[in-house]
């Protein structure tokens, strides 16, 4: 398995709708195992693979608490149900980083994916898993989670992120770079 880099907005990659993915062959089960490994060490809760520069429909999640691991790995996974109730929750994001404001989203869901080994599975989730898996998915459409806020606080983050990519031009770059730190 391999630590993939984590690319910080604002990034022309992260604003990308991501493809299809045809099928969960080996090259697919690999990334996602790769995109787990890179989510547990960042530490985080969720992946999404845009954020690893792969334009596919794939995304990883695990809310478990810290020394329990319930991996989900999804491929194309898409929201068929979602409750009219919402929650607001303070929301991270591993391409935001140090960043955190309050989004609001449906409480309840129901997600239909492929597993990594090309399975249909369909998965009924609520509170931090329903947000997480939300939050994911909007990365594969190109949306993070400031797109969710109002503009003066979403460009305020994003001016933030630029200023720290300039004093350190290593961020988000190949784990060589993060090493040389
Ligand atoms: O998509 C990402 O960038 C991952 C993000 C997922 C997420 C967090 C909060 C609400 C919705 C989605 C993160 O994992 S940020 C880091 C984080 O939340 C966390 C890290 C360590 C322990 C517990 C949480
Ligand atoms: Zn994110």
């Amino acid at each position: 398995m391999a630590l993939l880099p984590i690319l910080v907005a604002p990034d022309p990659r992260l604003k990308l709708k991501a493809k299809p993915v045809e099928k969960v062959d080996a090259a697919v089960a690999r990334l996602m195992d790769d995109m787990l490994e890179t989510m547990y060490a960042a530490p985080g809760i969720g992946l999404a693979a845009p954020q690893v520069g792969v334009s596919q429909r794939v995304i990883v999640v695990d809310v478990s608490p810290e020394g329990e691991r319930n991996p989900l790995r999804m491929a194309n996974p898409e929201i068929i149900w979602a409750s009219d109730e919402l929650r607001p929750y303070e929301e991270g994001c591993l391409s935001l980083p140090e960043q955190y404001d309050e989004v609001e989203r449906p409480t309840r869901i129901t997600v239909r994916y492929l597993d990594h080994q090309n399975e249909v599975r369909e998965l009924e989730a609520d509170g931090l898993l329903a947000t997480c898996i939300q939050h994911e998915i909007d990365h594969l459409d190109g949306r993070l989670f400031v797109d969710h806020l109002s503009s003066l606080r979403r460009n305020m983050i994003l001016r933030k992120l630029t200023k720290m990519k300039k004093a350190d031009p290593s961020l988000g770059q190949p784990n060589e770079a993060v090493a040389a730190r």
